[in-house]
């Protein structure tokens, strides 16, 4: 794939993410949204170059998210609509109003919505992906990487050799706990452990295409660093001085992506101007 194709074609991804989630902020502060609310914005880059790379690959793959969702939903496709209804609690939610942020599903994108146990998804889609050998990616954050269960699905996802990708969402926080606390070792030499390709790296879209070769021709581990945004569950910061992936493609892009940019923001206020306006 042409690079500068996959760079702004996933920067338009992670623009369409960036503003949804800037809109959440917006109406959990004036309490339109009224539900425990868990923000991706700062790790957009990571769901968007990877669901840019399966369109390439003509791969429609099985998604097994965690809480922190919005974006894997989006870039890969889900109905923004129905994402802005499900947070509002309504009936033409993507999960019916009854998931909400943390348990988002879809039958369109083939996303499976999360039951709440951090970690339960990676199991979960090592099944599902040995069951039927379709193409799978389970997404997880760090600290959900931890439970015993992810380790032993992941054994088995080796020893099988299944089309299964797991993308470990680095973000080195679990709630406000750092890994550095919780842990001296990786995922990615876990991975290896098990005799899997395991990767460590970071979210610039540029660094997960060059990890991509293997996708789907056998398992593999990405434990992807990145940077939340907003604070777990809710609109606090972690400091305005975290790295901002959107910002540094945004400036490397130059015109093209400010353009991009100006379109998404736009479009992306419209569409919840009048979702809410629907009430
Ligand atoms: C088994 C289990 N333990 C604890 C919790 C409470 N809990 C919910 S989210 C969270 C932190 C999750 O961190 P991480 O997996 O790194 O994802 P992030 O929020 O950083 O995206 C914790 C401890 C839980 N839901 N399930």
């Amino acid at each position: 794939m042409n690079e500068k194709f996959f760079r702004l074609k996933t920067f338009e991804k992670a623009s369409y993410c960036r503003y949804f989630e800037e809109e959440v902020i917006k109406n959990l502060k004036n309490k339109n949204i009224k539900i425990p609310t868990y923000v991706s914005a700062g790790q957009e880059f990571i769901a968007a170059s990877i669901a840019t790379i399966c369109e390439d690959l003509k791969i429609k793959p099985w998604i097994f998210g965690q809480h922190r969702c919005h974006s894997i939903y989006i870039s890969f496709g889900g109905d923004k609509i129905k994402l802005i209804d499900e947070l509002l609690g309504r009936k033409t939610g993507c999960t019916r109003g009854m998931g909400g942020s943390a348990s988002i599903a879809s039958k369109e994108i083939k996303m499976f919505g999360h039951d709440g146990l951090m970690g339960s998804n990676g199991p979960i889609g090592v099944g599902a992906c040995f069951a039927t050998n379709h193409p799978t990616i389970v997404f997880m954050g760090d600290a959900a990487a931890e439970e015993d269960y992810v380790l032993g699905g992941l054994g088995w996802a080796s020893t099988k050799n299944i089309p299964l990708i797991t993308v470990v969402e680095d973000n080195n926080l679990s709630i406000l706990t750092e890994k550095k606390v919780r842990r001296n070792w990786e995922m990615s030499d876990v991975a290896k452990s098990f005799k899997m390709e395991g990767y460590n790296l970071n979210d610039d879209p540029i660094d997960l295409l060059k990890h991509s070769e293997t996708f789907f021709k056998k398992p593999c581990l990405l434990n992807v660093n990145t940077n939340r945004i907003y604070w777990h569950a809710g609109s606090g910061m972690d400091g305005d001085k975290t790295f901002d992936r959107y910002q540094e493609q945004k400036k490397k892009l130059g015109e093209e992506a400010i353009e991009i940019d100006k379109r998404v923001k736009n479009e992306i206020e419209i569409l919840w101007k009048q979702q809410l306006e629907k009430q």
